[in-house]
């Protein structure tokens, strides 16, 4: 495969270090390319290009842009078979999940916000004899830096909304997982989007990305990743006074009141649980069990787990693939093993070494899905992020304690509620200290609603409305009436 470049004011070119840091395929650990080992020299030329393009794309009319959004969603959609086959060959989830949630959500994504702009009303405010209107205007540059787990979902999630309120762009994806932001920029080239409206630039994280969050000129940040680097983008985003949306970690809880009717809903709690080997942050990675129903629900639970094809990615039947690289799938057993030490039982999956997923390359850093029970919930195993196909089960007694137990991380992003009574799950729902909450289903995405978390679960929400004020700034004028 050609090298990935950086794609600066409209045309591929190299880091000026000339440098290159391999891109691994995890189901076998072969080398797929390279991308560019940038730097902040890269970073500026990406903002000097963003600059000297901002003054026209800013002014270009709503109505043009909106077009845009609708040109590169159409170029999308033909590549989409594309789009799934590098997004499983990069992240080593299956073509099918890359297919039905990455290709198809990166496509929507551009589609919905060109829809979405032309339903917010104009806002006026009429008082005093004076007519108040809201008018919205660019930030300016920004930056969007994202994670490997739903790289061109996540990535497309923000790109969609800065451009439409007239932004332009400095952009970078995980080391891990360029492949689909280096076609997103191939698009934007083969659209025509005008050079510099757009940038790429390729490289880790303490290079690229903390050159990108200290740029004087990039006057808002859009993160998306881990809550350790979170951390530290706030910590240099804050004090200069930039606009910041950190969409960080989980430890969501999946909560099955007693009267949860277990064959309807398993399938939903098994998706919850392990979908792109649980390395979605809304995954949900403690299952809170009412006592009564506790023992059917684990033999089921586990009967279910252990049908999970796992395998190979590019298998048209394989459900769950690689994570998404060896050194996470080192933490996530390191997590196993912790559990293990914590006092919890393993119940189905575990280690590599002793439940080893068949038919894959040996050098694919695959995990069997894994559930451990009888741990404190308030173990370490219990309330860290592990992002890996891991889930800790535990049980309660009252819905008091239930509450308790599921807020009790230093997260707040999901969780899910799963009752055969609708009112009860509206009050347990209500009583949930996170940014999101399904009541009988997970990952049910109307788009128009905000997404984000509380605690360390970030800050700010995206989407709708939330997306289009994050990207924007908002002037109120006042008219005094004759
Ligand atoms: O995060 P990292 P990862 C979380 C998920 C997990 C993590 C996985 O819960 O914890 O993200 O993604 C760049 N300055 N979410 O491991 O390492 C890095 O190169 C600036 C939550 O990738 O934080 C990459 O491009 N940038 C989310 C990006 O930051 C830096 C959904 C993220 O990397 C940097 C998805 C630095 N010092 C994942 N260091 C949600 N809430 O929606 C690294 N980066």
């Amino acid at each position: 495969m050609q090298p990935v470049l950086n794609f600066i004011n409209g045309s591929f070119v190299e880091a000026a270090s000339q440098r290159t840091i391999d891109d691994v395929n995890p189901a076998t650990g072969e080398g797929i390319t390279t991308i560019p080992r940038s730097g902040a020299e890269d970073v500026q030329a990406a903002v000097d290009a963003a600059l000297a393009a901002t003054p026209a794309w800013a002014s270009t009319p709503l109505e043009e842009r909106i077009a845009w959004l609708h040109k590169i969603a159409d170029a999308l959609e033909e590549q989409a078979e594309t789009i799934a086959q590098l997004e499983s060959l990069d992240t080593g989830k299956p073509i099918t999940l890359a297919r039905n949630v990455d290709a198809a959500r990166s496509v929507a994504n551009f589609r919905f916000f060109a829809d979405f702009v032309l339903q917010q009303p104009q806002q006026t405010f009429s008082d005093h004899g004076a007519i108040n209107y809201v008018q919205r205007s660019p930030v300016g540059c920004v930056g969007l830096i994202t994670p490997w787990n739903l790289p061109l979902y996540l990535l497309s999630w923000k790109v969609a909304p800065a451009l439409l309120m007239g932004n332009t762009i400095v952009a970078k994806p995980s080391e891990l997982t360029p492949l689909t932001a280096n076609l997103l920029a191939q698009t934007m080239q083969t659209v025509g989007l005008p050079s510099g409206v757009f940038n790429v630039v390729h490289g880790y994280g303490p290079d690229v990305g903390q050159a990108i969050v200290e740029h004087d000129d990039i006057r808002g940040i859009s993160f998306t990743g881990g809550t350790a680097t979170g951390k530290i983008v706030a910590a240099t985003a804050a004090p200069m006074f930039k606009k910041l949306s950190l969409e960080l970690g989980g430890k969501n809880a999946t909560v099955l009141l007693d009267d949860a009717p277990l064959d309807e809903i398993m399938q939903g709690v098994v998706r919850a649980s392990f979908t792109n080997s649980g390395q979605v942050c809304l995954c949900g990675s403690r299952i809170l069990v009412h006592a009564s129903i506790y023992d059917d629900f684990l033999e089921k639970f586990v009967h279910a787990v252990e049908r999970i094809q796992v395998g190979d990615p590019s298998n048209e039947a394989t459900v769950m693939g690689s994570v998404i690289s060896q050194d996470h799938k080192t933490k996530v057993e390191s997590y196993i093993q912790l559990g293990v030490e914590e006092g919890g039982v393993v119940l189905t999956g575990g280690l590599s070494k002793t439940a080893p997923v068949e038919n894959v390359s040996k050098h694919g850093a695959f995990l069997r899905p894994t559930v451990l029970a009888g741990l404190p919930a308030t173990s370490r195993t219990a309330t860290e992020e592990i992002f890996g196909p891991v889930v800790t089960v535990h049980a309660f007694e009252t819905e008091d304690e239930a509450v308790e137990m599921a807020n009790g991380t230093p997260y707040g992003l999901a969780g899910s509620v799963w009752t055969a009574d609708i009112e009860r799950g509206h009050r347990f729902a209500e009583r949930m200290d996170t940014g999101i909450v399904w009541v009988n289903t997970w990952l049910n995405r109307d788009l128009r609603t905000p997404f984000g978390g509380v605690k360390q679960s970030g800050v700010g929400r995206e989407g709708g409305a939330w997306s289009l004020n994050f990207f924007s700034e908002l002037t109120n004028i006042c008219v005094q009436q004759p």
